[in-house]
């Protein structure tokens, strides 16, 4: 079915400026299409990002838009999620802007469940400033950080949010955009803090750097190495390994966060009037 992605698109801020061929605009696509199919519209909606090539989503989008400071993204949008819980507050963010210098902020907002979901472009490198390692590339995989291969072992996105207490996680990939559209806008209508883990591609600065410097050999290499859960789930360990388990990973209802603080707040405020 066609759907209007224009009206979330800043027209007067084209061309983009990622390179041809670059998963992000597969994502924000996703992204824009789970807000028309839950027929949100663009002042509903606020935007948040830090620095880096996914990070110029929230430039390019038609909403309410917040583009700060690298790693801080999830600051400033716990801040608006406080001051107006009836916006819905999306976190566009890289593997290295929200899991290096934001993985702090990463984990307590799990932890808090605050209403805010996270799409996270997993590209596996530091796209916008060369090529650099980040927490998400493989061991052993090249970087302009890592010319002999990386020694760090990575997170596991999925692992990493359900154990800080993130609970909606979920993995699709840019190979396959019908999917993960489905999983944004689950994401999306979640109550409580959402993450949607993107596999990527960054031809230009990861593949480049590993044998697959064309945007179409990255993508085909992910559809290789995606297994959907329900098949993962009759699978071995071993037989998982370098493979990518995309589907709706984990749910939980838990209290969320603005409406606990809400509650504390009027809490304290009975508490005084009596006294006065
Ligand atoms: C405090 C600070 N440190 C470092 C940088 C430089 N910097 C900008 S974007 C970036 C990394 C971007 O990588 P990632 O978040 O994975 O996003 P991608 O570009 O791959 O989408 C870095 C290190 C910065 N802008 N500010
Ligand atoms: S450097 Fe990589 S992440 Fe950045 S626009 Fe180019 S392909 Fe995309």
């Amino acid at each position: 079915m066609s759907f209007d992605y224009g009206k979330y698109i800043r027209m007067e801020k084209m061309p983009f400026l990622w390179c041809p061929g670059c998963g992000i605009g597969i994502v924000a696509k996703a992204l824009y299409k789970a807000f028309a199919d839950l027929g949100w519209e663009n002042n509903d909606i606020a935007m948040v990002s830090g620095i880096g090539c996914t990070s110029r989503v929230t430039g390019y989008t038609n909403c309410n838009t917040l583009h700060t400071t690298h790693g801080r993204a999830l600051t400033f949008a716990t801040g608006i999620k406080i001051a107006r819980p009836d916006k819905h507050v999306v976190v566009m963010a890289g593997d290295g802007d929200i899991l290096a210098i934001g993985g702090n902020h990463f984990i307590h907002s799990c932890r808090r469940n605050i209403d805010i979901t996270v799409i996270l472009n997993n590209n596996h490198i530091y796209g916008m400033t060369g090529g650099q390692y980040s927490p998400t590339t493989p061991q052993g995989a090249y970087a302009a950080t890592a010319p002999y291969g990386n020694v760090d072992p990575c997170f596991d996105v999925v692992e990493l949010s359900k154990a800080a207490g993130a609970t909606y996680v979920a993995r699709g990939t840019v190979a396959n955009a019908v999917l993960l559209e489905k999983l944004i806008r689950n994401g999306l209508a979640h109550r409580g803090f959402s993450v949607i883990e993107v596999i990527s591609n960054c031809h230009t600065q990861f593949g480049r750097r590993n044998r697959q410097p064309e945007a179409m050999q990255m993508i085909n290499e992910i559809k290789e190495r995606t297994v959907p859960l329900a098949r993962a789930e009759k699978m071995q360990p071993e037989e998982l390994y370098g493979k990518f388990v995309v589907g709706e990973l984990y749910r939980a209802n838990r209290p969320e966060y603005t409406e606990e603080y809400e509650r504390m707040r009027k809490k304290a405020l009975a508490k005084h009037q009596t006294k006065g």
